[in-house]
C-alpha cells in the first residue's frame, strides 16, 4: 500500500521516466549505424510515430532504421472523402521536444505513383495544409524514397515554429503514400 507521499511522489517520477524513455527511444532511432550519413540533424524516424487507421508500418531494407509508415492501398473511390479534409481517424502522429525556434522540415517521402503523393500535415494548432510532394515527370523515381521539404504550395521549403513539446501530424490524404524519416532543420536568426 502506497502512502500519501509516496503516491505524490510517484506522479512525479512515472512522469520523468516516461520521458526518458522517450528520449532514449528518440536518441536511438537517430543515432543507428544505418542512417545514411547525410542525416545528421534532428532526425526522426517515421516508424517511431504513432499510425491509426490506414497508416501502418512497413517492414523495408530500404527504409531508414528498416522500416517505414504508408497508408494502405485503399481504392480511391473509397478514400474519396479524405480528399476534401483530413480524417482524425487515418493519422500518424509525433509528439517531440526542440528548442524553440523556425525551422524547416526535411522528410524522406515515397508514392505508389506521380498521382498519390501527398499528406495532410498539422502542427500544434496550427492550421492544417496540404503537403503534395515535389516531383516531376523528370524525378518519377516513385515508389522509392525521395527527399524533400515539408511544403505549402509554393512556400517551399515551408517554416515552421516549433516550441518546446510539439506534436506533429500526418494525414492520410491518398493512398499509399509512404513517409520513411523527418529531420528538423533549425534557421539561423
Ligand atoms: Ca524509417
Amino acid at each position: 500500500m502506497q502512502t500519501q507521499q509516496t503516491k505524490a511522489l510517484a506522479k512525479p517520477l512515472s512522469i520523468f521516466y516516461f520521458g526518458l524513455i522517450l528520449s532514449l527511444g528518440f536518441l536511438a532511432a537517430c543515432s543507428k549505424s544505418d542512417l545514411p550519413a547525410y542525416c545528421t540533424g534532428l532526425c526522426i524516424e517515421a516508424e517511431t510515430g504513432l499510425p491509426l487507421g490506414a497508416f501502418i508500418r512497413v517492414q523495408s531494407a530500404e527504409a531508414s532504421g528498416g522500416a517505414f509508415v504508408r497508408s494502405l492501398y485503399h481504392n480511391e473511390a473509397d478514400i474519396h472523402n479524405h480528399m476534401q479534409a483530413p480524417d482524425q481517424k487515418d493519422s500518424l502522429t509525433f509528439e517531440f521536444e526542440a528548442e524553440p525556434g523556425k525551422y524547416t522540415i526535411k522528410a524522406w517521402v515515397s508514392a505508389k505513383d506521380l498521382a498519390s503523393d501527398s499528406f495532410y500535415v498539422k502542427l500544434n494548432s496550427q492550421p492544417y495544409f496540404v503537403y503534395s510532394f515535389n516531383n516531376t515527370a523528370a524525378n518519377s523515381v516513385f515508389p522509392e524514397f525521395v527527399e524533400d521539404n515539408l511544403r505549402e504550395a509554393s512556400d517551399d521549403p515551408k517554416v515552421f515554429t516549433l516550441v518546446k513539446r510539439n506534436t506533429l501530424i500526418f494525414y492520410m490524404r491518398e493512398t499509399g503514400a509512404g513517409l520513411d524519416r523527418l529531420e528538423l532543420i533549425p534557421l539561423n536568426p
